[in-house]
């Protein structure tokens, strides 16, 4: 039995991509880049400079790296914006009954996010001290496909990566809980993923023991 889960943020969580969207588009607008929800999809757990990269593929024109994080910077205020609207009622479907479920098995809790927003985003839905840890990506440099920030959240619950399960939306997500040797839980987008251990469409289709097994 696992004695650890640790929970992805954006989209495991609550639902911030369509947030993700609009600033990635407004600000690919405005440098005429085409961008869809297609695209879109494959920012899904990638940090923020990756998911600029990716949008760059349909650009016509090659731009400094002052300009990429102007760029970066841009998006992330409009996001940031659009943060303020969030609140409890936001917290996915199953998500407080599968946290207060294994809270009261005595399983420890983290968070292990790509996204540097994390903490207001936790602060948002009223979860700003519920983690027994949080692993973000203020404090890693590789991002998901990596383990970097799974390896993080285990080490910061003193747990063995092989004791935590990963619960993931992204397929890049789920890549890096396995390769971090974590069971993987998916939901969401990644439940279609052969790769995954478990998987449901949100956290309520999925039984605790089913997580911890
Ligand atoms: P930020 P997660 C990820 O969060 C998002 O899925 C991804 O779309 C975003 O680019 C990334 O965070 C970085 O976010 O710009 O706020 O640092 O799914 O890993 O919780
Ligand atoms: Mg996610």
């Amino acid at each position: 039995m696992k004695k650890a889960v640790i929970f992805d943020l954006d989209g495991v969580i609550v639902s911030t991509d369509g947030y993700h969207y609009k600033a990635w588009k407004a600000m690919a607008d405005e440098e005429g880049i085409y961008f869809d929800e297609v695209i879109n999809n494959r920012l899904r757990g990638v940090s923020r400079m990756a998911s600029l990269e990716i949008i760059l593929e349909r650009a016509t024109k090659t731009y400094t790296d002052e300009e990429k994080e102007a760029m970066a910077t841009k998006k992330n205020d409009i996001y940031r914006e659009s943060l303020v609207e969030l609140t409890p009622d936001d917290i996915l479907p199953g998500v407080m009954d599968t946290l207060t479920g294994l809270r009261e098995k005595g399983v420890k809790l983290a968070i292990g996010s790509s996204s540097k927003n994390t903490p207001v985003i936790l602060e948002q839905i009223g979860l700003g001290s519920y983690f027994d840890a949080v692993a973000d990506g203020n404090q890693i440099t590789k991002s998901k496909p990596d383990p970097e920030v799974f390896l993080l959240a285990a080490k910061l619950l003193g747990v063995d990566p092989a004791d935590a399960a990963v619960v993931e939306d992204a397929y890049a997500g789920i890549d890096a809980a396995k390769a971090g040797g974590m069971k993987a839980v998916a939901v969401g987008d990644a439940s279609k993923y052969e790769k995954a251990d478990v998987a449901g469409a949100t956290l309520a289709d999925i039984p605790l023991d089913d997580i911890l097994a």
